[in-house]
């Protein structure tokens, strides 16, 4: 059974998720109208992962026999001049979403609630995945540069990104 603490804290998660979602998007709305078409298919591809992220906290909260609880969510605001910012801002914001799932079980441990910290063991290596390949697109920006063959081919590069 889920302490009150901890049902609210997942139901933030959930309202995290979906900004998440969100987020990815509207840059792929922003992506598109750059003409940066494999960056929009893989930010789109992405916003829909963030769903199943949400999805799976919602069904194990409604598992436990408890109420999930969906809350307002905020506007993405973006602030994007060039391909770089996507995933410098992408790469960030993984990180806090790291920080708030280990915040996470960190309060399972405390309240010794096992099977809670069990199931958020899933997210604990997913943010593993997401910060890496979030970072690797950063550094392969790095390397190739964004004068216009570069730009291009990173664009491309990532289009062929397959999410799970
Ligand atoms: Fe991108 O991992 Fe969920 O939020």
């Amino acid at each position: 059974m889920l302490s009150d603490n901890l049902l609210k804290k997942l139901n933030t998660q959930i309202n995290l998720e979906f900004y998440s979602s969100n987020l990815y998007l509207q840059m792929s709305a922003w992506a598109d109208n750059k003409g940066l078409s494999g960056t929009a298919k893989f930010l789109k591809d992405h916003a829909a992962e963030e769903m199943q992220h949400m999805q799976k906290i919602f069904d194990y909260i409604q598992d436990t026999g408890a109420m999930a609880e969906l809350g307002t969510i905020d506007k993405p605001e973006i602030n994007l001049e060039n391909i770089r910012d996507v995933f410098e801002q992408t790469y960030t914001h993984e990180k806090f979403i790291t920080k708030q799932i280990n915040d996470l079980v960190d309060v399972t441990l405390s309240e010794k609630d096992f099977s809670t910290f069990n199931f958020l063991q899933w997210y604990v290596a997913e943010q593993h995945e997401e910060e890496k390949l979030f970072k690797s697109i950063l550094d392969k920006i790095d390397i190739i540069g964004l004068d216009g063959r570069g730009l291009f081919m990173i664009d491309r590069e990532v289009g062929n990104i397959m999410t799970n």
